[in-house]
């Protein structure tokens, strides 16, 4: 398995039908400078790298960021073989909209921990994968609160620019 040097985060994912989600996750990453590796795991397709993949993974990485859909076992069997936090993404699908995966990587038993970010939203898996890097990390951290600060204040001018043209004004665009 090709692994970078110098990274701090891995996103795997079951199929590259996931990579449109999962996508999101590296955005973010880069946007925060954040070195990070990506590829394809499949739990039930490829079992035997996801295994290589699991347990080697804490030489590499800090956090793992793993999105799948259906039955969506990848999240919780890497979580299975490593100790390094990981964050699930349920992947949306056709037949069961992601509740399938959701309850697949959410369900875990007691003992495995994922964390389960919602459905689709692998910004949020990237958003906590950082979080976490910043506990140790203070220039990331306050990045992070720059991020926070500016999310804040453009639901402000979002909410003065509605207050003031009325809802059909604001539509209108
Ligand atoms: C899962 O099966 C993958 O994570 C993907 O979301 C789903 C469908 O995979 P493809 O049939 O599109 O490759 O393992």
């Amino acid at each position: 398995m090709n692994m970078s040097e110098k990274v701090s985060i891995s996103i795997i994912m079951g199929s590259d039908s996931d990579l449109p989600t999962m996508k999101a996750a590296a955005e973010l990453l880069e946007k925060f400078s954040i070195g990070y590796d990506l590829t394809i795991v499949s739990a039930h397709r490829t079992p035997e790298r996801l295994v290589e993949f699991a347990k080697s993974a804490s030489t590499h990485y800090k956090v793992i960021i793993a999105g799948a859909g259906g039955a969506a076992h990848l999240p919780g069997m890497v979580a299975s073989l490593t100790t390094l936090p990981v964050i699930g993404v349920p992947i949306k699908t056709s037949t069961l909209s992601g509740v399938d995966s959701l309850y697949s990587i959410v369900q875990m038993p007691k003992g495995i921990a994922v964390a389960t970010v919602a459905i689709g939203n692998a910004f949020n898996a990237g958003l906590l994968a950082i979080q976490i890097l910043a506990l140790e990390n203070a220039e990331l951290n306050k990045k992070l609160q720059e991020f926070k600060i500016n999310q804040t204040n453009e639901v402000k001018l979002k909410a003065k620019k509605l207050e003031k043209e009325g809802f059909k004004k604001y539509l209108e665009k």
